[in-house]
């Protein structure tokens, strides 16, 4: 950080960097030193056909996402019973903040280096009715070789399951990107037992979202939640 002699001081992230100055290791070691668990890089290509109101003036300039997760707390989803609680919906907020803060400084590196970067909000709903972000995040997490579509519809990862929370970054940067994992659930079944609203289904295709949302609207009407949350398939999705 340069002060200057008016006491004010100039953020040296926001000042213009030589492009050659960043690259994919810088990225993650700062994803790391912010909280990110895992940091991969997608090839947008088909995925964009679901991207949901977004300018396509600008998406079609953004060829790679960079994708993160930040790993859910077991000690905190020891804590669930027969839905979500206070301490686990404290904790959602805590991990979407902590996404969503890592996504900006990303993005601010990369733009200093005189590129795009696009963050999408971890968690934001952009449409009530089709309960639609931006992206999926979990499509790009896919993509980028994060994890897999487990039974439970979550991105599975070989560390921790799907006990990780995901947000992108939307980029002109070029950076490697990584290939799909060819793993899948295998004979696991432990999601399907604890849904409380009969939801997952052999096939992740098969996921029932509409049982999942009634059941999750029910549950944010519980007192001091508010939200459409639950975490039990997530619970039970330890590696
Ligand atoms: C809206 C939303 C919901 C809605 C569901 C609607 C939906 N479409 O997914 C509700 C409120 C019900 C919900 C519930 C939950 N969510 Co949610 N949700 C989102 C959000 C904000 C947007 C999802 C979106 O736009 N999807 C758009 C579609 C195109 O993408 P997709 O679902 O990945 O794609 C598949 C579907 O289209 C599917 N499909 C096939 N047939 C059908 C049929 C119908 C009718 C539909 C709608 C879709 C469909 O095929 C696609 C490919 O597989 C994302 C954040 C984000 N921006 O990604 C978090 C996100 C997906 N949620 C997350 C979580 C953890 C949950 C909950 C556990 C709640 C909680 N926190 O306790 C449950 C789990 C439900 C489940 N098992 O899938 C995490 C998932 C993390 C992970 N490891 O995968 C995300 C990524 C948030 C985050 N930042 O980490 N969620
Ligand atoms: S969030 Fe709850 S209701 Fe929805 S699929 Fe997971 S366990 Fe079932
Ligand atoms: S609990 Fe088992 S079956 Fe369910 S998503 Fe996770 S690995 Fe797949």
């Amino acid at each position: 950080m340069l002060m200057n002699h008016d006491n004010t001081f100039n953020n040296n992230s926001h000042n213009k960097v030589p492009p050659e100055e960043i690259d994919f290791n810088l990225l993650q070691k700062t994803a790391r030193e912010n909280g990110i668990d895992l940091f991969g890089v997608a090839e947008v290509g088909e995925e964009r056909k679901n991207f949901y109101l977004l300018p396509e003036g600008l998406t079609l300039k953004l060829p790679w996402a960079v994708v993160m997760a930040a790993r859910v707390s077991p000690t905190v989803l020891g804590t669930l019973k027969e839905g979500p609680n206070h301490l686990y919906f404290h904790h959602y907020r805590q991990l979407n903040f902590l996404l969503d803060r890592a996504a900006l400084l990303i993005a601010a590196k990369i733009e200093a280096a005189g590129y795009l970067a696009l963050p999408v909000a971890a968690s934001q709903i952009i449409d009530w009715e089709r309960q639609r972000g931006h992206v999926s995040h979990r499509q790009l997490a896919q993509k980028a070789g994060l994890g897999w579509r487990g039974r439970n519809n979550l991105l599975v990862t070989s560390q921790w399951g799907a006990q990780v929370r995901l947000v992108s970054i939307l980029t002109n940067f070029p950076l490697k990107p990584g290939r799909p994992l060819n793993l899948d659930c295998g004979t696991c079944r432990r999601c399907m037992a604890v849904c409380p609203a009969g939801a997952i289904k052999e096939e992740a295709a098969a996921f029932d979202y509409l049982a999942c949302y009634q059941k999750l609207k029910e549950f944010s009407k519980q007192k001091g939640i508010g939200q459409q949350i639950c975490g039990l398939c997530v619970k039970a999705c330890a590696k």
